[in-house]
């Protein structure tokens, strides 16, 4: 066979049967998608992601200058799996004001920041006006960032509160300047899963819905999945088909983001769940590639496995480091050691060494500046 003179661990590999298909361009399955997820041939998965990453996106590696704003953390939801929820009566809880979120938006002006990335908890005591505001505000103060804001949960719970449907919602959030939903809040799409670290989150298939409802509004989205906790491999390829068909359907998604689970501070600390390992971030991110096949990015997020790790994923699929951030509060409330921020000096170094072309881009994957 002619790839078994390209190397002896192609040869060897008991995925050849895999990388004739992915070679071919052909389309995985489950049963694939569960054999790659539950190989230990990293390697060999990771060529494989690499030949779709580089047919797809050539040398380019992304990156953007963003910002990220979390206006409350206080929540109707607390998650077992989230460390940054807080009832509203805790010490620790806190609400932006209007004032304070324009003022946040006013301090980077000038600074090239192509997105503003807003999520937060599901504060009962925010209407939809406050968010309307909100949007208008940061439009005004900084018209030409995109705003990437509330997730699929943030939008439903607005939808409830309102008692109006979400397409509504998406509308009237548009109308006041949102450009593109993030990918937050998917977790895994697996209801036996959602029951025990995420109860009173809204259903896998409404997530879904949110997002099917913001693609027909003409939004643009993100996708994500939280991956390292007591999800099974089975789980874990069933939630990226589930986001496979929808994009089948839509087109709408920009890029998935694969989220490492990190259990400090929160309540399944007690299960005392180990850390994801390298591998398995790599391989999460790699079979993501392979399985995602109508998706043109796959992005690994530095603040979740670290920039060195981040960078390495540069080889294993990936094509997206994400961005500058700055004041992430949702993964370090859970224990993340890596800093707040990246400087895009230290980005774009990242990439070059990965011997990629960094090309800055905005939310949407227009590049502004390519090569630096
Ligand atoms: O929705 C919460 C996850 C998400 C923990 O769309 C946790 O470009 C790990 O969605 N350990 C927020 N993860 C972050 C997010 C995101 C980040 C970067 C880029 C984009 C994008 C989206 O973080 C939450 C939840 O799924 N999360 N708690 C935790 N303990």
């Amino acid at each position: 066979m002619e790839l078994c003179v390209a190397s002896d661990l192609l040869c060897n590999s008991k995925l050849l049967d895999i990388v004739e298909k992915v070679n071919n361009g052909e389309r995985l399955n489950f049963d694939d998608g569960i054999r790659l997820m539950t190989s230990n041939e990293l390697l060999v998965i990771g060529y494989m992601a690499d030949m779709v990453r580089k047919r797809k996106n050539g040398d380019y590696a992304y990156f953007i200058v963003n910002r990220h704003i979390n206006h409350t953390n206080v929540c109707d939801n607390l998650c077992n799996l989230c460390a940054f929820g807080k009832k509203p009566d805790d010490p620790a809880a806190y609400t932006m004001t209007l004032e304070e979120i324009e003022a946040k938006a006013s301090a980077v002006r000038g600074q090239d920041i192509s997105e503003l990335h807003i999520v937060g908890g599901l504060n009962p005591e925010l209407k939809l006006s406050y968010f309307e505001e909100m949007l208008r505000r940061v439009r005004r103060v900084l018209p030409g960032t995109i705003i990437q804001a509330f997730t699929a949960v943030e939008i439903d719970y607005f939808a409830k509160t309102e008692n109006i449907p979400i397409e509504k919602v998406i509308r009237r959030l548009m109308d006041a300047g949102l450009d593109s939903l993030p990918g937050g809040g998917a977790e895994i799409f697996s209801q036996r899963v959602r029951e025990k670290i995420c109860e009173k989150k809204i259903s896998g298939e409404r997530w879904l819905e949110v997002h099917e409802a913001a693609h027909k509004a003409g939004i643009q989205t993100n996708a994500t999945m939280l991956y390292g906790h007591i999800e099974t491999a089975e789980e874990r390829i069933d939630h990226l088909l589930r986001l496979r068909e929808l994009q089948d359907r839509t087109g709408g998604f920009l890029a998935f983001i694969p989220l490492a689970f990190h259990q400090k501070n929160t309540a399944l600390e007690e299960m005392n769940l180990s850390r994801t390992t390298g591998y398995d971030d790599l391989k999460v991110l790699a079979v993501a590639r392979l399985m995602l096949d109508n998706f043109d990015h796959i992005k690994a997020y530095w603040i979740m496995i670290g920039p060195k790790l981040a960078q390495v994923s540069l080889a294993f699929g990936v094509d997206d480091i994400d961005g500058t951030v700055v004041e992430e509060q949702i993964t370090h409330a859970a224990g993340a050691d890596s800093g707040q921020a990246l400087t895009k000096k230290e980005l774009v170094r990242m990439i070059k060494a990965a011997g990629r072309i960094p090309a800055e881009r905005d939310t949407l994957y227009k590049i502004l500046e390519e090569g630096f």
